[in-house]
């Protein structure tokens, strides 16, 4: 009797430490690759929070879609299936509308204007929307400005978009955007070489470090620095998760996602003359100086799209145009 009260007892403190364990699991989402800037982020926080919780946790990164594209990352972390996911701002436009704010054409100026206003009460307000929706808003990190590639001609002004396959994010922003310019836009999930490979979209439009992570000088001929989107990743929890942590390990995470994201937007510009350089030594035809103007005036209209109808979103909106003018 005495034995088998040992053995269970023993039996249930393995157990019971197992359950402790693995409550301290935090299983992290991005879609990309090692390397990408969201795995940059993402393995500076897993770095930190260890490190500044003594071990009591352990972040477990799933990368290269193993757990499915931005939008089913989204969906696991309501259901806290993921705890916390480094996401691109595009595919939260269907989950919380007045994301699609900061992906308006031709907003910010630069990266420091970038910094200043998502790191302020601006950006608050967007981190604090997300809780409607399951997500409790940690931080900014970025992907960076977004430029155009394609391989069909140099691309100079508006004029010589028209009619372009482009693949886009999952964002009706997105879509929207590369309409109006004359495109013919096709949302798709991440990764897209096969698609560009193939011939399926003549181009795409993302940050520098993509062309070189991905390789597409490979595919992609030539390449325009539009910038005409600044494209953060907005890093959240689980609401479900965070309300179960205690108010120390809540600001110890948080801390670390601010941190891992003001490493990597530093990590992240500091790469990007080395990128150009290597871009243009892989063979792209690069276009540094577009006819900006033209494509302004073909975006200026968005604003009173139905997109930004809801009274919250139009007014955060003119509140981020004045923050950036
Ligand atoms: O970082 O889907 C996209 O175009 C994103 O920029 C992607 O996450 C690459």
């Amino acid at each position: 009797m005495k034995k088998t009260l040992f053995i269970l007892s023993i039996l249930l403190s393995f157990s019971l430490a197992q359950v402790v364990m693995a409550a301290k699991t935090i299983k992290l989402g991005v879609v990309t690759k090692p390397g990408s800037a969201q795995n940059i982020v993402a393995d500076k926080f897993k770095e930190l929070v260890e490190k500044n919780s003594n071990g009591d946790y352990k972040v477990k990164i799933f990368h290269s879609k193993s757990i499915g594209n931005e939008t089913e990352i989204l969906q696991q972390i309501q259901m806290n299936t993921i705890q916390v996911g480094i996401i691109t701002g595009g595919p939260y436009d269907t989950f919380t509308p007045i994301v699609r704010v900061i992906n308006y054409p031709f907003l910010f100026k630069n990266s420091a204007q970038a910094d200043t206003v998502l790191d302020g009460p601006l950006g608050q307000e967007i981190l604090d929307e997300l809780e409607n929706a399951g997500f409790k808003g940690l931080s900014f990190s970025e992907n960076g400005f977004r430029n155009l590639t394609n391989n069909k001609r140099a691309i100079k002004s508006d004029a010589d978009v028209k009619g372009l396959k482009l693949r886009v994010m999952a964002s009706l922003l997105h879509k929207s955007i590369w309409k109006s310019l004359g495109a013919n836009p096709t949302p798709m999930p991440w990764p897209i070489y096969t698609e560009l490979e193939q011939g399926v979209i003549d181009g795409q439009e993302n940050p520098l470090w993509v062309m070189e992570v991905y390789k597409f000088y490979e595919i992609q001929k030539y390449m325009t620095m539009t910038r005409h989107v600044y494209s953060p990743h907005i890093n959240v929890a689980s609401m479900i998760w965070w309300k179960t942590l205690s108010a120390g390990d809540q600001e110890m995470i948080r801390k670390a996602m601010v941190d891992a994201s003001v490493f990597q937007r530093k990590d992240n510009r500091d790469k990007n003359g080395a990128r150009m350089a290597l871009l243009k030594e892989k063979g792209m035809i690069i276009e540094e100086n577009p006819d900006l103007a033209s494509f302004r005036a073909r975006v200026s209209g968005l604003k009173d799209m139905d997109l930004f109808k809801d009274p919250k979103v139009q007014t955060l909106l003119l509140k981020m145009l004045e923050a950036t003018k």
